[in-house]
């Protein structure tokens, strides 16, 4: 008899827990959209394509995620994914931290000229207290934030000639990204810096609306810049744009704890592929992407240590007006860690 009412309880609770789990899976949508400014072409991408397939395996299914790129879900505009994913026209999504800036303006941290000198430097600030205090800024914005991945150190290419210097770039027409302080870097360099989405940019380059732009290596040779006139480009490492990961808010808390789990997980294991496959070919250690795009014909021009603080000290007074917009104190811990780096 108390086997029995024992065994009863037993199928109850067993009944129970799967109409739970039913119907939490009844509030599930049946696909998650994830932003993206690139396609899987690119490392960016393949951290998508990661952390999608993690998802939907380790989750039987329940949290499918379709990627889109282009940022399409905001019609191409970078600086509007942000608000969509608040607002929840977006699931998901993988953002540069420019492309964030406009609303986070902390992020601009990343985009200071020349704070970052090696990747032992992005890795103290995005490993370290700094990298904390943002992803608690972004998640005080409403927005779930879950891992850091890499879009890489942003180098500079033209049609025109090689630059060495600032001089070099006097009245040069660059395409810059959507941070007002890109602006503020080009014209202190004497350049002539206008802003659009990536978009609108390959156009412009093909069409020799604008004479150069600024992107990683792998940005550069996975759209092929080369072929659109770009034939110098110079290895300057002024700044580098760190990826997150994120969920939005109300599509986070509709998950049960154990989904929860698997998405962070997930994320977190596909952010530290993305950034080991983002930082391939691209240093003297490992040239294979360099040898490549040098093998369609383009100059690829290193800086000398002399000519390196040439441009270091023509932008001190942007990076010192823009220590301000991001925030003394996160400034000055940013370079207390970098001194402070392993390397
Ligand atoms: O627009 C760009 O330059 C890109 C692709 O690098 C970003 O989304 C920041």
């Amino acid at each position: 008899m108390k086997i029995r009412t024992l065994l009863g309880a037993i199928a109850c609770s067993v009944a129970a827990l799967a109409a739970t789990s039913t119907a939490h899976a009844a509030n599930y949508k049946s696909e998650y959209k994830l932003s993206i400014v690139v396609s899987t072409a690119f490392p960016w991408g393949q951290g998508a394509q990661i952390w999608s397939d993690l998802v939907r395996e380790r989750t039987d299914g329940r949290i499918n995620i379709k990627i889109y790129p282009g940022t399409s879900l905001v019609q191409g505009d970078q600086t509007r994914e942000f608000t969509a994913i608040r607002q929840g026209l977006i699931d998901l999504a993988i953002g540069s931290t420019i492309n964030w800036s406009p609303q986070i303006k902390e992020l601009n941290l990343f985009s200071l000229p020349f704070l970052m000198p090696d990747y032992a430097a992005i890795d103290a600030l995005i490993e370290g207290d700094v990298g904390k205090q943002l992803l608690n800024i972004v998640e005080g914005k409403g927005v779930v934030p879950l891992a850091w991945g890499e879009n890489g150190y942003r180098q500079l290419s033209n049609s025109k000639h090689e630059v060495k210097s600032p001089e070099d770039l006097k009245g040069m027409k660059l395409r810059v990204v959507g941070s007002p302080l890109y602006i503020d870097t080009f014209t202190a360099l004497g350049a002539n810096p206008t802003q659009m989405s990536w978009a609108d940019a390959q156009p412009a380059l093909a069409t020799g609306a604008v004479d150069g732009q600024e992107n990683p290596l792998s940005i550069y040779a996975g759209a092929k810049l080369y072929d659109v006139a770009q034939k110098y480009l110079t290895l300057w490492n002024y700044v580098a744009d760190p990826l997150i990961f994120v969920v939005n808010k109300q599509v986070w808390e509709s998950w049960t704890p154990e989904d929860q789990k698997i998405v962070r997980d997930a994320a977190l294991e596909a952010g530290k592929k993305e950034i080991e496959i983002a930082r391939k070919g691209v240093t003297p250690e490992d040239p294979a992407l360099l040898k490549e795009i040098e093998g369609h014909g383009v100059t690829v021009t290193s800086l000398t240590p002399e000519q390196h603080d040439a441009f270091v000290k023509v932008t001190q007074p942007v990076f010192d007006k823009w220590k301000k917009t991001v925030g003394e104190a996160l400034v000055d811990q940013a370079q207390k860690d970098i001194a402070a780096r392993k390397q």
